[in-house]
């Protein structure tokens, strides 16, 4: 089986392609940063036996997308499943004090990168008819928050999204789910404040947050459940976070 995971360098994705590599998945890692995605290459063809092919492109440009996409060998032309995960938050402010530079970034990546990617893997699964796709979308899906007004509707989009796939590719026997998390510790918060490390502390103040592994373990659920089971969203947040709003911080 081969998965496609977008977003390996860091946080869930390099989690997931973990995960995977240990289910024995051939897994193509992509993202940015090449250095990491290089490192976790090795990491994964020593530690799993698994074949790995490492992509490095910016899933907001659409021709890059294709460039990687067309490049893949004949071995990792099949892709099995794909996990829509690359995605940010940039900047937390009032919508009229947010730069207009942070929402093209949220939107181009969460949505526009998340729509390239599927458009150019699912004909190959319909093709075979069969695959599964996994989008991460996130808690900002289902509610709005203040100060996230354009990360909430890149989220928002991200499961209607899921929902239209599922509804549109159900006939060919393909799989589409999604994934919605609360607080979750990654670099996302370090990213979101603009590198400011002490702000992105204080989200997990008081509180334990979920880590990439608890993504991992709902990755590896969703995708070994029998074949007549299609898992649509699972929603996971830390114990201590109710909803967006209401959180017990000791
Ligand atoms: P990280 O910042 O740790 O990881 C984000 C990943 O996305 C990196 O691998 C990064 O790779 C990749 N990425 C970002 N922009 C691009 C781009 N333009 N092109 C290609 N790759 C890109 O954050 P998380 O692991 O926490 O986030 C993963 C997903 O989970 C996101 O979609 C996020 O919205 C979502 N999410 C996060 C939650 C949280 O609390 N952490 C909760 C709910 C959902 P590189 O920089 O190398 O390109
Ligand atoms: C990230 C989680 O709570 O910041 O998707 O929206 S949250």
């Amino acid at each position: 089986m081969n998965a496609f995971i977008t977003g390996a360098t860091s946080g869930f994705g390099r989690a997931i392609a973990v995960r995977l590599a240990s289910l024995n998945y051939n897994v193509v890692i992509t993202g940015r940063r090449a250095e990491r995605l290089d490192e976790l290459a090795k990491q994964l063809r020593s530690d799993y036996s698994v074949e790995v092919l490492p992509l490095c492109f910016d899933v907001r440009d659409n021709a890059s997308c294709t460039k990687a996409i067309e490049s893949m060998p004949a071995n990792f032309k099949q892709i099995d499943l794909l996990i829509n995960n690359a995605g940010l938050a940039a900047g937390a402010s009032p919508f009229n004090e947010c730069d207009l530079a942070d929402f093209e970034r949220m939107i181009d990546t969460n949505v526009k990168g998340l729509l390239y990617i599927t458009k150019l893997i699912v004909p190959g699964m319909i093709a075979r008819e069969a695959g599964h796709i996994i989008n991460i979308s996130s808690i900002a899906g289902f509610e709005v928050y203040p100060n996230g007004s354009v990360y909430c509707g890149s989220k928002h989009a991200v499961s209607a999204i899921t929902k239209g796939l599922r509804i549109d590719l159900v006939k060919y026997g393909i799989k589409v789910s999604s994934i919605s998390p609360g607080m979750v510790e990654t670099e996302f918060s370090i990213i979101r404040y603009h590198g400011d490390e002490e702000k992105a502390k204080a989200v997990y103040a008081g509180l334990t947050p979920l880590n990439a592994e608890d993504i991992a373990d709902t990755v590896e659920f969703i995708v070994t459940r029998p074949a007549h089971v299609s898992i649509n969203d699972i929603h996971l947040n830390p114990a201590q976070q109710a909803n967006t709003y209401i959180s017990h911080r000791k």
